[in-house]
């Protein structure tokens, strides 16, 4: 099935001319949305509206749910609104309380959804490599108090995972995973969600697969399940009993819906990624002081992220490139700079953090995040690399 996604790159000859290189006229952006099969998914919603249930558990929740757990071989999925309210749900299922270690190199939602239930989340640096959970620095930031350790599969490359199962047992800590980077994702052959106690994806609209809002938990351990289940729904059990503490973090009917079309397209979207990261790379060679973060290849992974590090063999900052970028309506991100350290609470609550987060530091002043999906091609990727080969060759 062909990913049908609105064309938003015009062609060559459209572009307007900007001294020596051409400028897109509409602007080039970093997690464009993919989005299936667009009649599939309007005769989904006809269904929806025929059958007048549209939330609140509905057959199609019910049927995305069976989808993605067996996508991911893992017997529970537990489908939420969102990422952050999965996050939230997924560690008071937990117990999680006092102090949980999470990188600061991440999106703000890992932090917040720690302070938002008034547990403290301890920042742990990052491997520079992975820009994952450095497990020897997460061993040094255990306390007394410390009840947990999430780890974040960043731009959907897996966590030390086996090095943070040791630390949780030898602990006693329980481990989940931020995984909303990495739907379909693999390590040593196993798909992401039978990780740690639980993990946690996130399908936003700019996310490789995408409900427009919403998350899961993913888990093989059933009692974690039902109460996630509970507590997504206000711990209501039947129809006038609540059992439990819990919320509203129900997905919708026509969420699901997506979700299902967006399904049946996966694999055009991870082949077109995959396609234009290594178009990025062919680019990239002439490139001084410059790579792309690597993917294992013997791994399956969703290639979302287009990941490019600008080191000290580069005549050019990071903030030049990015800067040179948005000239030309390119608009490459830097996530996640500055680190949650860095943003408000936590800047105030730990203002000293930033001491033992040296790669964090390091790491987050390098990235640019580059535009990649299906709107993307080879013509549009060479523009990208000449905005900066010309911007390097204006120092040199
Ligand atoms: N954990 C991690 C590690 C995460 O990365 C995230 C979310 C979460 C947890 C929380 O999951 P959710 O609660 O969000 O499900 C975006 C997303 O809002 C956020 O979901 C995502 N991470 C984060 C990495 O990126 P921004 O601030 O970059 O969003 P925004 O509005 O600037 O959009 C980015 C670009 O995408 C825009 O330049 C244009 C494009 N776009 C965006 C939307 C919403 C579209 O083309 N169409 C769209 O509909 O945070």
């Amino acid at each position: 099935m062909t990913v049908s996604n609105k064309k938003q790159i015009v062609s060559r000859k459209d572009l307007a001319i900007n001294g020596a290189l051409p400028a897109f006229v509409e602007p080039l952006h970093v997690g464009r949305p993919n989005i299936g099969n667009r009649d599939a998914f309007l005769q989904r919603i006809n269904d929806i509206l025929d059958r007048g249930w549209l939330t609140n558990n509905g057959p199609v929740v019910q049927e995305f749910e069976q989808r993605v757990a067996d996508y991911h071989s893992v017997k529970n999925c537990v489908a939420m609104c969102n990422g952050t309210v999965a996050l939230e749900i997924a560690i008071r299922s937990l117990g999680l309380s006092g102090e949980v270690i999470v990188p600061s190199f991440t999106f703000i939602a890992t932090a917040h959804a720690l302070h938002w239930q008034a547990i403290n989340p301890v920042f742990a640096d990052i491997d520079s490599e992975t820009h994952t959970l450095d497990p020897v620095a997460v061993e040094k930031m255990i306390t007394s108090r410390t009840t947990g350790i999430i780890g974040v599969h960043l731009w959907g490359r897996p966590c030390a995972v086996e090095e943070l199962q040791l630390l949780a047992d030898k602990y006693n800590l329980k481990l989940m995973f931020d995984a909303a980077h990495a739907f379909g994702c693999m390590y040593k052959g196993t798909s992401i969600g039978a990780f740690g106690d639980c993990e946690v994806l996130s399908f936003h609209a700019t996310k490789f697969f995408n409900t427009f809002e919403g998350g899961a938990v993913l888990t093989n351990d059933d009692e974690l399940a039902d109460t996630m289940r509970l507590m997504r729904n206000f711990g209501f059990i039947g129809m006038d009993k609540v059992i439990h503490p819990g919320t509203n973090g129900k997905m919708t009917e026509f969420a699901a819906a997506m979700g299902l079309v967006n399904l049946d397209s996966i694999d055009d979207v991870i082949q077109a990624n995959i396609r234009n990261y290594q178009l990025y790379q062919e680019e990239l060679s002439a490139l001084p002081g410059i790579r792309l973060i690597s993917y294992d290849k013997l791994e399956r992974n969703n290639y979302q992220y287009i990941v490019m590090e600008v080191g000290d063999g580069c005549p050019v900052s990071r903030d030049q490139i990015i800067n040179a970028l948005h000239a030309e309506n390119i608009r490459a991100r830097r996530y996640f700079w500055p680190g949650c350290h860095n943003m408000s609470p936590y800047s105030d609550l730990y203002p000293h953090a930033g001491l033992l987060l040296t790669n964090t530091q390091l790491v987050a002043d390098r990235i640019v995040v580059l535009p990649t999906g299906a709107t993307i091609n080879a013509e549009v990727i060479k523009i990208i690399f000449s905005v900066i080969r010309v911007l390097i060759e204006d120092v040199q």
